[in-house]
């Protein structure tokens, strides 16, 4: 079956580069965080462009994990959607996206430019800087489009960039019905601590739709404190619980939570509403010494794209998770969010 796997992001390109505290400082960015461009930051760009050691990269959270996914699985079984310019930025992405053989079907934009995020490297740390532009003229009528309706019909998988909640909820809503009608299995990822921070509303509205939800440990704290959760922000396992057992839509499939956790365990909840019940787990990551990290910008992209990999090809659930360790650990080895070749295999 081709095209099992259909994924909506914001395709975006990386201006990746190194920077000292004093930068950070001056544009007022913490060291570890993804955020939304504002005024104050808008000369970021440019001075990042005129740097020494500037690396253009193919970037956009989902675009990488579907990248990702496509390197892992059979040729012809990805196909990501989202809107670009007609520049050489998205000539950039459109490169990448061949190399992995990832088929886009972008939404083009004949006057605003391609997206960009500056990923601003110390260290072990990335401050992600994003003009979304073009990227956020996505519209749910590029999905409606016969030939791009006919993929999702065909695909029996979809992958959500939570990034995506900040353009269009009702594109992914359309997918979440379309999933929930025909019981396929639609995954999340929170993406960044500020969506459920400052997108508490659109979350809260799509996640009725969602049969896996990909988090790390600071967005999962950020939910709870959004939403009130009378559980500790450290208790990620608690929080957990709440979502995996909040409304959801496609009642023939259990809710499960996935929350990664750096170097941590990562912890898992699924929630069986007949039972009333958790079943919680932990799986170890595939650590690795820290001589061999490059780059660790991406790496919860390449953790979801082992896991959704997993579930497409029939893999069980402790191997899927297993398997997005694996992609983790690989990807980390590598500058910006990217895979070796020639190819490695789980
Ligand atoms: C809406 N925002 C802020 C974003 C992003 C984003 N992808 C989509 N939307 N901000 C950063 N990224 C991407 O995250 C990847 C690392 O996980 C970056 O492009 C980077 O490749």
């Amino acid at each position: 079956m081709a095209y099992e796997l259909v994924c909506l992001g914001n395709p975006l390109l990386d201006l990746q580069v190194e920077v000292d505290e004093d930068f950070l400082k001056k544009y007022e960015l913490k060291a570890n965080d993804a955020i939304l461009v504002e005024e104050k930051h808008l000369k970021i760009y440019e001075e990042v462009l005129n740097k020494p050691g500037l690396r253009l990269l193919a970037g956009g959270a989902a675009q990488n994990t579907a990248r990702g996914a496509q390197y892992i699985l059979p040729e012809n079984s990805v196909v990501y959607f989202g809107s670009v310019g007609k520049d050489t930025y998205a000539d950039k992405l459109i490169e990448a996206n061949k190399q992995y053989g990832l088929r886009t079907e972008y939404q083009v934009q004949e006057n605003i430019p391609t997206g960009k995020c500056a990923a601003l490297i110390t260290g072990v740390n990335r401050s992600l800087v994003t003009d979304l532009a073009a990227a956020n003229h996505f519209t749910p009528d590029h999905l409606d489009k016969p030939e791009n309706w006919k993929l999702v019909e065909n695909a029996k998988f979809f992958y959500i960039g939570g990034f995506h909640i900040t353009v269009s909820p009702d594109a992914i809503e359309k997918l979440g019905k379309h999933a929930a009608e025909t019981n396929k299995a639609l995954t999340l990822n929170f993406s960044a601590p500020f969506i459920p921070q400052f997108f508490k509303e659109p979350l809260d509205r799509v996640l009725p739709y969602v049969d896996y939800v990909i988090a790390n440990e600071s967005e999962a704290a950020s939910y709870a404190e959004s939403h009130g959760l009378k559980v500790e922000s450290t208790d990620i396992a608690g929080i957990a619980k709440e979502i995996a057992k909040l409304p959801k839509v496609n009642s023939q499939r259990k809710r499960t939570v996935i929350f990664t956790h750096g170097v941590e365990p990562t912890v898992t909840v699924t929630y069986d509403p007949s039972a009333d019940s958790f079943s919680v787990e932990e799986f170890k990551v595939h650590e690795l010494e820290s001589s061999k990290i490059a780059d660790t910008n991406g790496a919860g992209d390449a953790f979801a794209s082992g896991f959704v990999a997993g579930l497409v090809q029939g893999k069980s659930f402790s191997q899927s998770i297993d398997q997005g360790h694996w992609a983790a650990a690989l990807s980390i080895q590598e500058i910006g969010p990217a895979f070796p070749f020639p190819k490695k295999t789980y």
